[in-house]
């Protein structure tokens, strides 16, 4: 049987909780606000709700710049604790609408995939009802919205979750996947980075179509065999990845001493690369890949400081460990003036690697 995949994406999740909890903000633009140590100027946007989106906030945008598009928006601090138990009752919800406990993957903090092939019995009708039937729940028992996107696979549902949002829902059944994919400009492509786009954009490449009728030989000459094998595919509406929970497990980390207190750079980064060694060796021998990533400096006063990056998506890949820990390590220089007496680094949201390749393994 063909299979019938659900993906569920919450509405400005972050806005929508705080909005929950606060009635009286209700009608107002709201934005949550991930403040820096800095304070109030240093932050960033996590997420705003749609009527502050009217003015052109976005998330990732410096609050600074998001205040002054719409003076009168709410700035509230996030608040992830929170968010993430919200989070876990909605996953519960999720979970029990798939076909089975297995036949869930939680995506992030506000998405999940479902696999509903048996319980609609290959019925898009069947499928569409389920998807209502979860909105509702959804709705009736958390009091927030969330899209949904139907497919025959995780890339048309991920991609039909967000064709219609706030409060939607999109079917798209395979005969349509083509269709549905056709127009729209290659970024859209659940996958492709601004690289990929602008390296295709100076091969002509705009729409999905144009990328799906790419000659394939030509695309694995540009991109080498598996991302340009993956490209016509994904274009192609073509995705075989399964939905299985990949379980998280805990950390993996190093730490070591400066041979004396130091800011030299040279000698910092060359120990930072023996620690990115040996975490990347045991990621591999754990066959595991992570999401995030983080730098930990303690001071020549003893004092302890950490930063971390959540990565858009797993890898296990030491180029992309060693140059985030770079960047840290380099906003650490910048910001302090002290010696370094030790550093650590870490990484963790840790999944195994399902032996499949995903996605983003391309
Ligand atoms: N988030 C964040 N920083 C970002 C992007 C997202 O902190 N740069 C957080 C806040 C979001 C949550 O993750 O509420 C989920 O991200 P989504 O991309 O799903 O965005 P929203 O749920 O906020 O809005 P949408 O209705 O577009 O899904
Ligand atoms: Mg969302
Ligand atoms: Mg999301």
């Amino acid at each position: 049987m063909e299979r019938v995949i659900i993906h569920v994406d919450m509405d400005y999740f972050y806005a929508a909780i705080e909005e929950r909890e606060d009635p009286s903000l209700k009608g107002k633009a709201v934005v949550v606000c991930m403040y820096s140590n800095r304070g109030e100027s240093g932050g960033a946007v996590s997420t705003s709700n749609y009527i502050a989106r009217e003015a052109g906030i976005r998330s990732a945008m410096p609050c600074k710049l998001a205040r002054s598009k719409n003076p009168d928006a709410v700035f509230l601090p996030v608040r992830k604790p929170f968010y993430e138990e919200v989070s876990a009752k909605v996953m519960e919800i999720l979970r029990s609408n798939a076909d089975s406990e297995e036949a869930f993957e939680k995506i992030s903090i506000d998405e999940a995939f479902l696999d509903i092939t048996e319980s609609c019995k290959g019925d898009y009708e069947l499928a569409e009802e389920i998807g209502l039937r979860i909105k509702e729940e959804v709705k009736s028992r958390e009091k927030i919205t969330c899209s949904v996107g139907i497919g025959p696979n995780k890339l048309i549902a991920k991609m039909a979750s967000s064709f219609r949002k706030p409060d939607g829902i999109t079917v798209i059944k395979p005969e349509d996947a083509q269709g549905f994919l056709k127009p729209m400009p290659v970024k859209k492509l659940w996958g492709i980075g601004k690289v990929t786009e602008d390296k295709l954009s100076e091969m002509g490449i705009r729409t999905i179509e144009d990328l799906a009728s790419y000659d394939a030989m030509e695309l694995i000459s540009v991109f080498g065999k598996n991302k340009g094998t993956w490209l016509k595919q994904a274009a192609s509406g073509v995705d075989e990845t399964p939905v299985k929970e990949r379980t998280a497990t805990d950390q993996i980390g190093r730490m070591a001493s400066l041979k004396h207190d130091s800011r030299n750079e040279n000698m910092i980064f060359s120990l930072l690369n023996e620690l990115i060694d040996d975490v990347i060796s045991k990621v591999k021998t754990r066959k595991v890949s992570f999401r995030s990533v983080t730098v930990t400096v303690i001071f020549s006063n003893f004092k302890t400081s950490t930063k971390s990056r959540t990565l858009s998506h797993v890898v296990d890949d030491r180029g992309i460990l060693s140059e985030n820990a770079k960047e840290l390590m380099k906003q650490f220089l910048e910001e302090s003036e002290m010696n370094f007496r030790r550093i650590g680094i870490r990484v963790d949201n840790l999944q195994e690697n399902t032996g499949q390749k995903s996605l983003f393994d391309f």
